[in-house]
């Protein structure tokens, strides 16, 4: 522990000897962190916050790193709270990330100490593999459908549908929005709520009657609907039997997440905007959602998300940790670490990742007939190659924004 007088370490038997923010863009921006220990033991990181990289960068290499020099590994929980309660002005994206790639590199040093892989350390396996989700998108119906059906050839049970919406120019999550765009300014994509809520639906209709009833489906909203607008979505896609519909709402709504509740047994996930287990524990505690999909990179990692899913097994909530490519290997192996451990894991957003990242960052998920699972190795099992990574050097880039047909903005 700290000297409570002075926040100077007291005698640890190993100590925080240096600690290396590494950003590299091996297609897309990655902030990666190695806590590098005075016995040579080190754990790798990861703080990518898309669009916001080096807003954590700075935060982890100016404001956290300095804190962290001599201080005792094995005190994750300690480590945690200091440097999430101790800033004072706690909490919010860039500083949830920054707290999450420390988080993820303490596990891992306890991890490789320990000569244990992180599920063993996180009470050991309770399956095989995680069930994990892909993304199938395009233009049409047809082009949807074609993709899905690929994804379900090599053996994934899961998959998120989206579709171009007709009269909607560059549609959320049609392909056009990913990865980072040099100096160029964000993308405008539209968004009108009409046309979009006759579209789903009649993709739905559409994907089960093309791929049959064994396909687990669902469809990302991205947080655009009113409570009003999500209840009806949700309603009219009972029929087509969606594992859940993500993210129907802002998250500064929670009690708006009761309309969607008293119109329809859709199930509904959320989370990938939140920061912090209290913000999840409203929809956790009155049961409005039923899998909770924090992001592990911007929440403040392992030590945050396992409390979560401990008070979501309360109350019947399962997890779908959210996987996207805009964060690196390591907080995917997070993810399924914590999948393989937990009584309560759901579905695990899996993405694979082009193969520059697995040379910078070896050591990721391996995909097997629709499940994922991680090595035995110590820790993590991941890595960091700096020469690698300093092949790619960082480019700005910027997620979309959205607005309307008249122009007002909306949220992307
Ligand atoms: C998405 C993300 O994976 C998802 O569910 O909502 O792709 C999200 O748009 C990105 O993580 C934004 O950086
Ligand atoms: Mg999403």
């Amino acid at each position: 522990m700290a000297d409570p007088q002075t926040e100077a370490p007291r005698k640890a038997t190993m100590k925080i000897q240096e600690v290396r923010t590494i950003v590299t863009c091996p297609g897309r921006n990655f902030v990666l962190l190695k806590i590098i220990t005075d016995e040579g033991v080190y754990g790798v990181g990861d703080g990518t916050l898309n669009g916001r990289e080096l807003a954590v960068a700075k935060a982890l290499e100016e404001h956290i790193a300095p804190l962290l020099i001599g201080r005792d590994p094995d005190q994750i929980e300690d480590t945690w709270q200091y440097l999430f309660r101790g800033t004072y002005w706690r909490g919010g994206p860039v500083l949830n990330s920054a707290l999450a790639a420390v988080d993820l590199a303490l596990w891992d040093i306890k991890g490789k100490r320990a000569g244990m892989p992180l599920y063993s350390l996180l009470g050991g396996k309770t399956r095989n593999g995680a069930v994990c989700y892909t993304h199938a998108h395009g233009e049409s119906f047809e082009e949807v459908t074609d993709r899905a059906r690929e994804f379900i050839d090599r053996g994934f049970k899961v998959v998120r549908c989206q579709s171009a919406i007709p009269g909607i120019a560059n549609t959320y999550g049609t392909g056009k929005a990913s990865g980072p765009h040099g100096e160029s300014l964000p993308l405008v994509e539209t968004w009108e709520p009409t046309p979009y809520l006759k579209t789903v639906p009649r993709l739905f209709e559409h994907l089960r009657n093309e791929l049959g009833d064994e396909v687990e489906l669902f469809h990302d909203v991205h947080e655009r609907l009113t409570p009003i607008q999500a209840a009806q979505l949700a309603k009219a896609l009972e029929p087509h039997r969606l594992i859940f519909l993500e993210d129907p709402l802002r998250p500064e709504h929670k009690e708006s997440f009761r309309v969607i509740r008293q119109h329809s047994t859709t199930p509904i996930g959320m989370g990938e905007l939140f920061t912090n287990k209290w913000e999840c524990l409203p929809l956790i505690t009155e049961q409005l959602i039923d899998y909770i999909r924090c992001d592990l990179a911007h929440i403040g990692g392992i030590t945050e998300a396992k409390k979560i899913a401990t008070v979501a097994e309360c109350y019947h909530v399962q997890t779908a940790w959210h996987g996207p490519p805009d964060i690196a290997p390591i907080t995917h192996a997070a993810n399924v670490h914590l999948d393989l451990a937990i009584p309560n894991f759901g579905v695990q957003e899996w993405i694979e990742h082009p193969p520059e990242v697995a040379e910078v960052i070896p050591g990721g998920p391996t995909f097997e007939d629709g499940y994922l699972t991680v090595s035995d190795a110590p820790g993590l099992g991941c890595d960091i190659n700096e020469d690698a990574a300093k092949k790619y050097p960082y480019q700005r880039g910027y997620l979309p924004t959205t607005r309307r047909a008249d122009g007002a903005v909306h949220d992307w």
